[in-house]
């Protein structure tokens, strides 16, 4: 019984978003590429056949692939290291991403970074990894002035892990785009099983990140399901009104 009435609330959820079944489908798809992906991955380091450094942002997929998919072509995303799901649904190569990581010429840096640096500003306005704590979030902040003084439409998503919310620059940047209200979705992955945990020795918060109540950006939601960080996004993305801060 408990599983009929959860799967008529799953059934409703999905429904209530519009989307098409060809959209759904693709959903799906990229939920399963990025699954895969970073199993094989994993699996390639292991055996000593993937050089570099490889950030598996396994058990993220949801999150990553449901707020990336509420973003336009033109609006820009701010990824740290363990994002590369949305940075594929934002619409990176995955041919591109491969030869990336094998420092080839073929790659998005040409060979001439860090393996896991990917990014395509030019390409989709995905800005290159620069750190796995949000250095890049002022820029995003930068960007996202930019479109609300040209008044384009367009939205500016940064990503991190929740330990990167006792940095600085987070702070910095959440409580300018709140000061300025600009057109940014922030949002925070719960990464309490990776390393270096958040702890006691890194925030007071018994939660986190609560900082968004002390910055004056609302928080929209708190979840880890695609469908309800897909709506977030996007009635984020599309409200026109200033920053917002998500978690899962
Ligand atoms: C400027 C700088 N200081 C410190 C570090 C070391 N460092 C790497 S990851 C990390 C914390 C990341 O935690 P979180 O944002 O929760 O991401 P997770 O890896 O847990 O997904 C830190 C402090 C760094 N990379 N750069
Ligand atoms: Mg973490």
């Amino acid at each position: 019984m408990a599983t009929k009435v959860s799967a008529k609330k799953d059934e409703d959820e999905v429904s209530s978003l519009g989307l098409s079944d060809e959209q759904l489908k693709d959903i799906l798809s990229k939920l399963k590429l990025c699954r895969y992906l970073d199993e094989r991955m994993e699996a390639l380091y292991r055996q000593g056949r993937l050089p570099g450094a490889i950030y598996s942002g396994r058990g993220q997929e949801g999150t990553h692939v449901g707020v990336a998919y509420a973003l336009r072509k033109d609006d820009s995303l701010f990824p740290t290291h363990r994002d590369l799901s949305a940075q594929l649904t934002k619409g990176l190569d995955l041919k591109r991403v491969m030869a990336q990581y094998w420092g080839r010429i073929d790659g998005y840096l040409r060979g001439r970074d860090g393996n896991s640096h990917i990014g395509d500003w030019d390409g989709n306005r995905t800005f290159a990894v620069i750190s796995h704590l949000p250095i890049a979030y002022p820029i995003a902040c930068g960007a996202a002035l930019a479109y609300k003084l040209r008044g384009e439409p367009r939205v500016a998503m940064g990503i991190c892990g929740d330990g990167s919310t006792s940095n600085g620059r987070w702070h910095e940047a959440l409580n300018t785009s709140a000061i300025h209200q600009l057109p940014v979705v922030w949002v925070v992955t719960t990464t309490s099983s990776r390393i270096p945990r958040r702890t006691r020795s890194s925030s007071a918060c018994r939660r986190s990140p609560s900082a968004p109540r002390g910055t004056g950006c609302p928080a929209c939601g708190s979840t880890r399901r695609t469908c309800s960080t897909y709506t977030a996004s996007r009635t984020r993305r599309s409200s026109g009104r200033g920053p917002a801060a998500g978690r899962r």
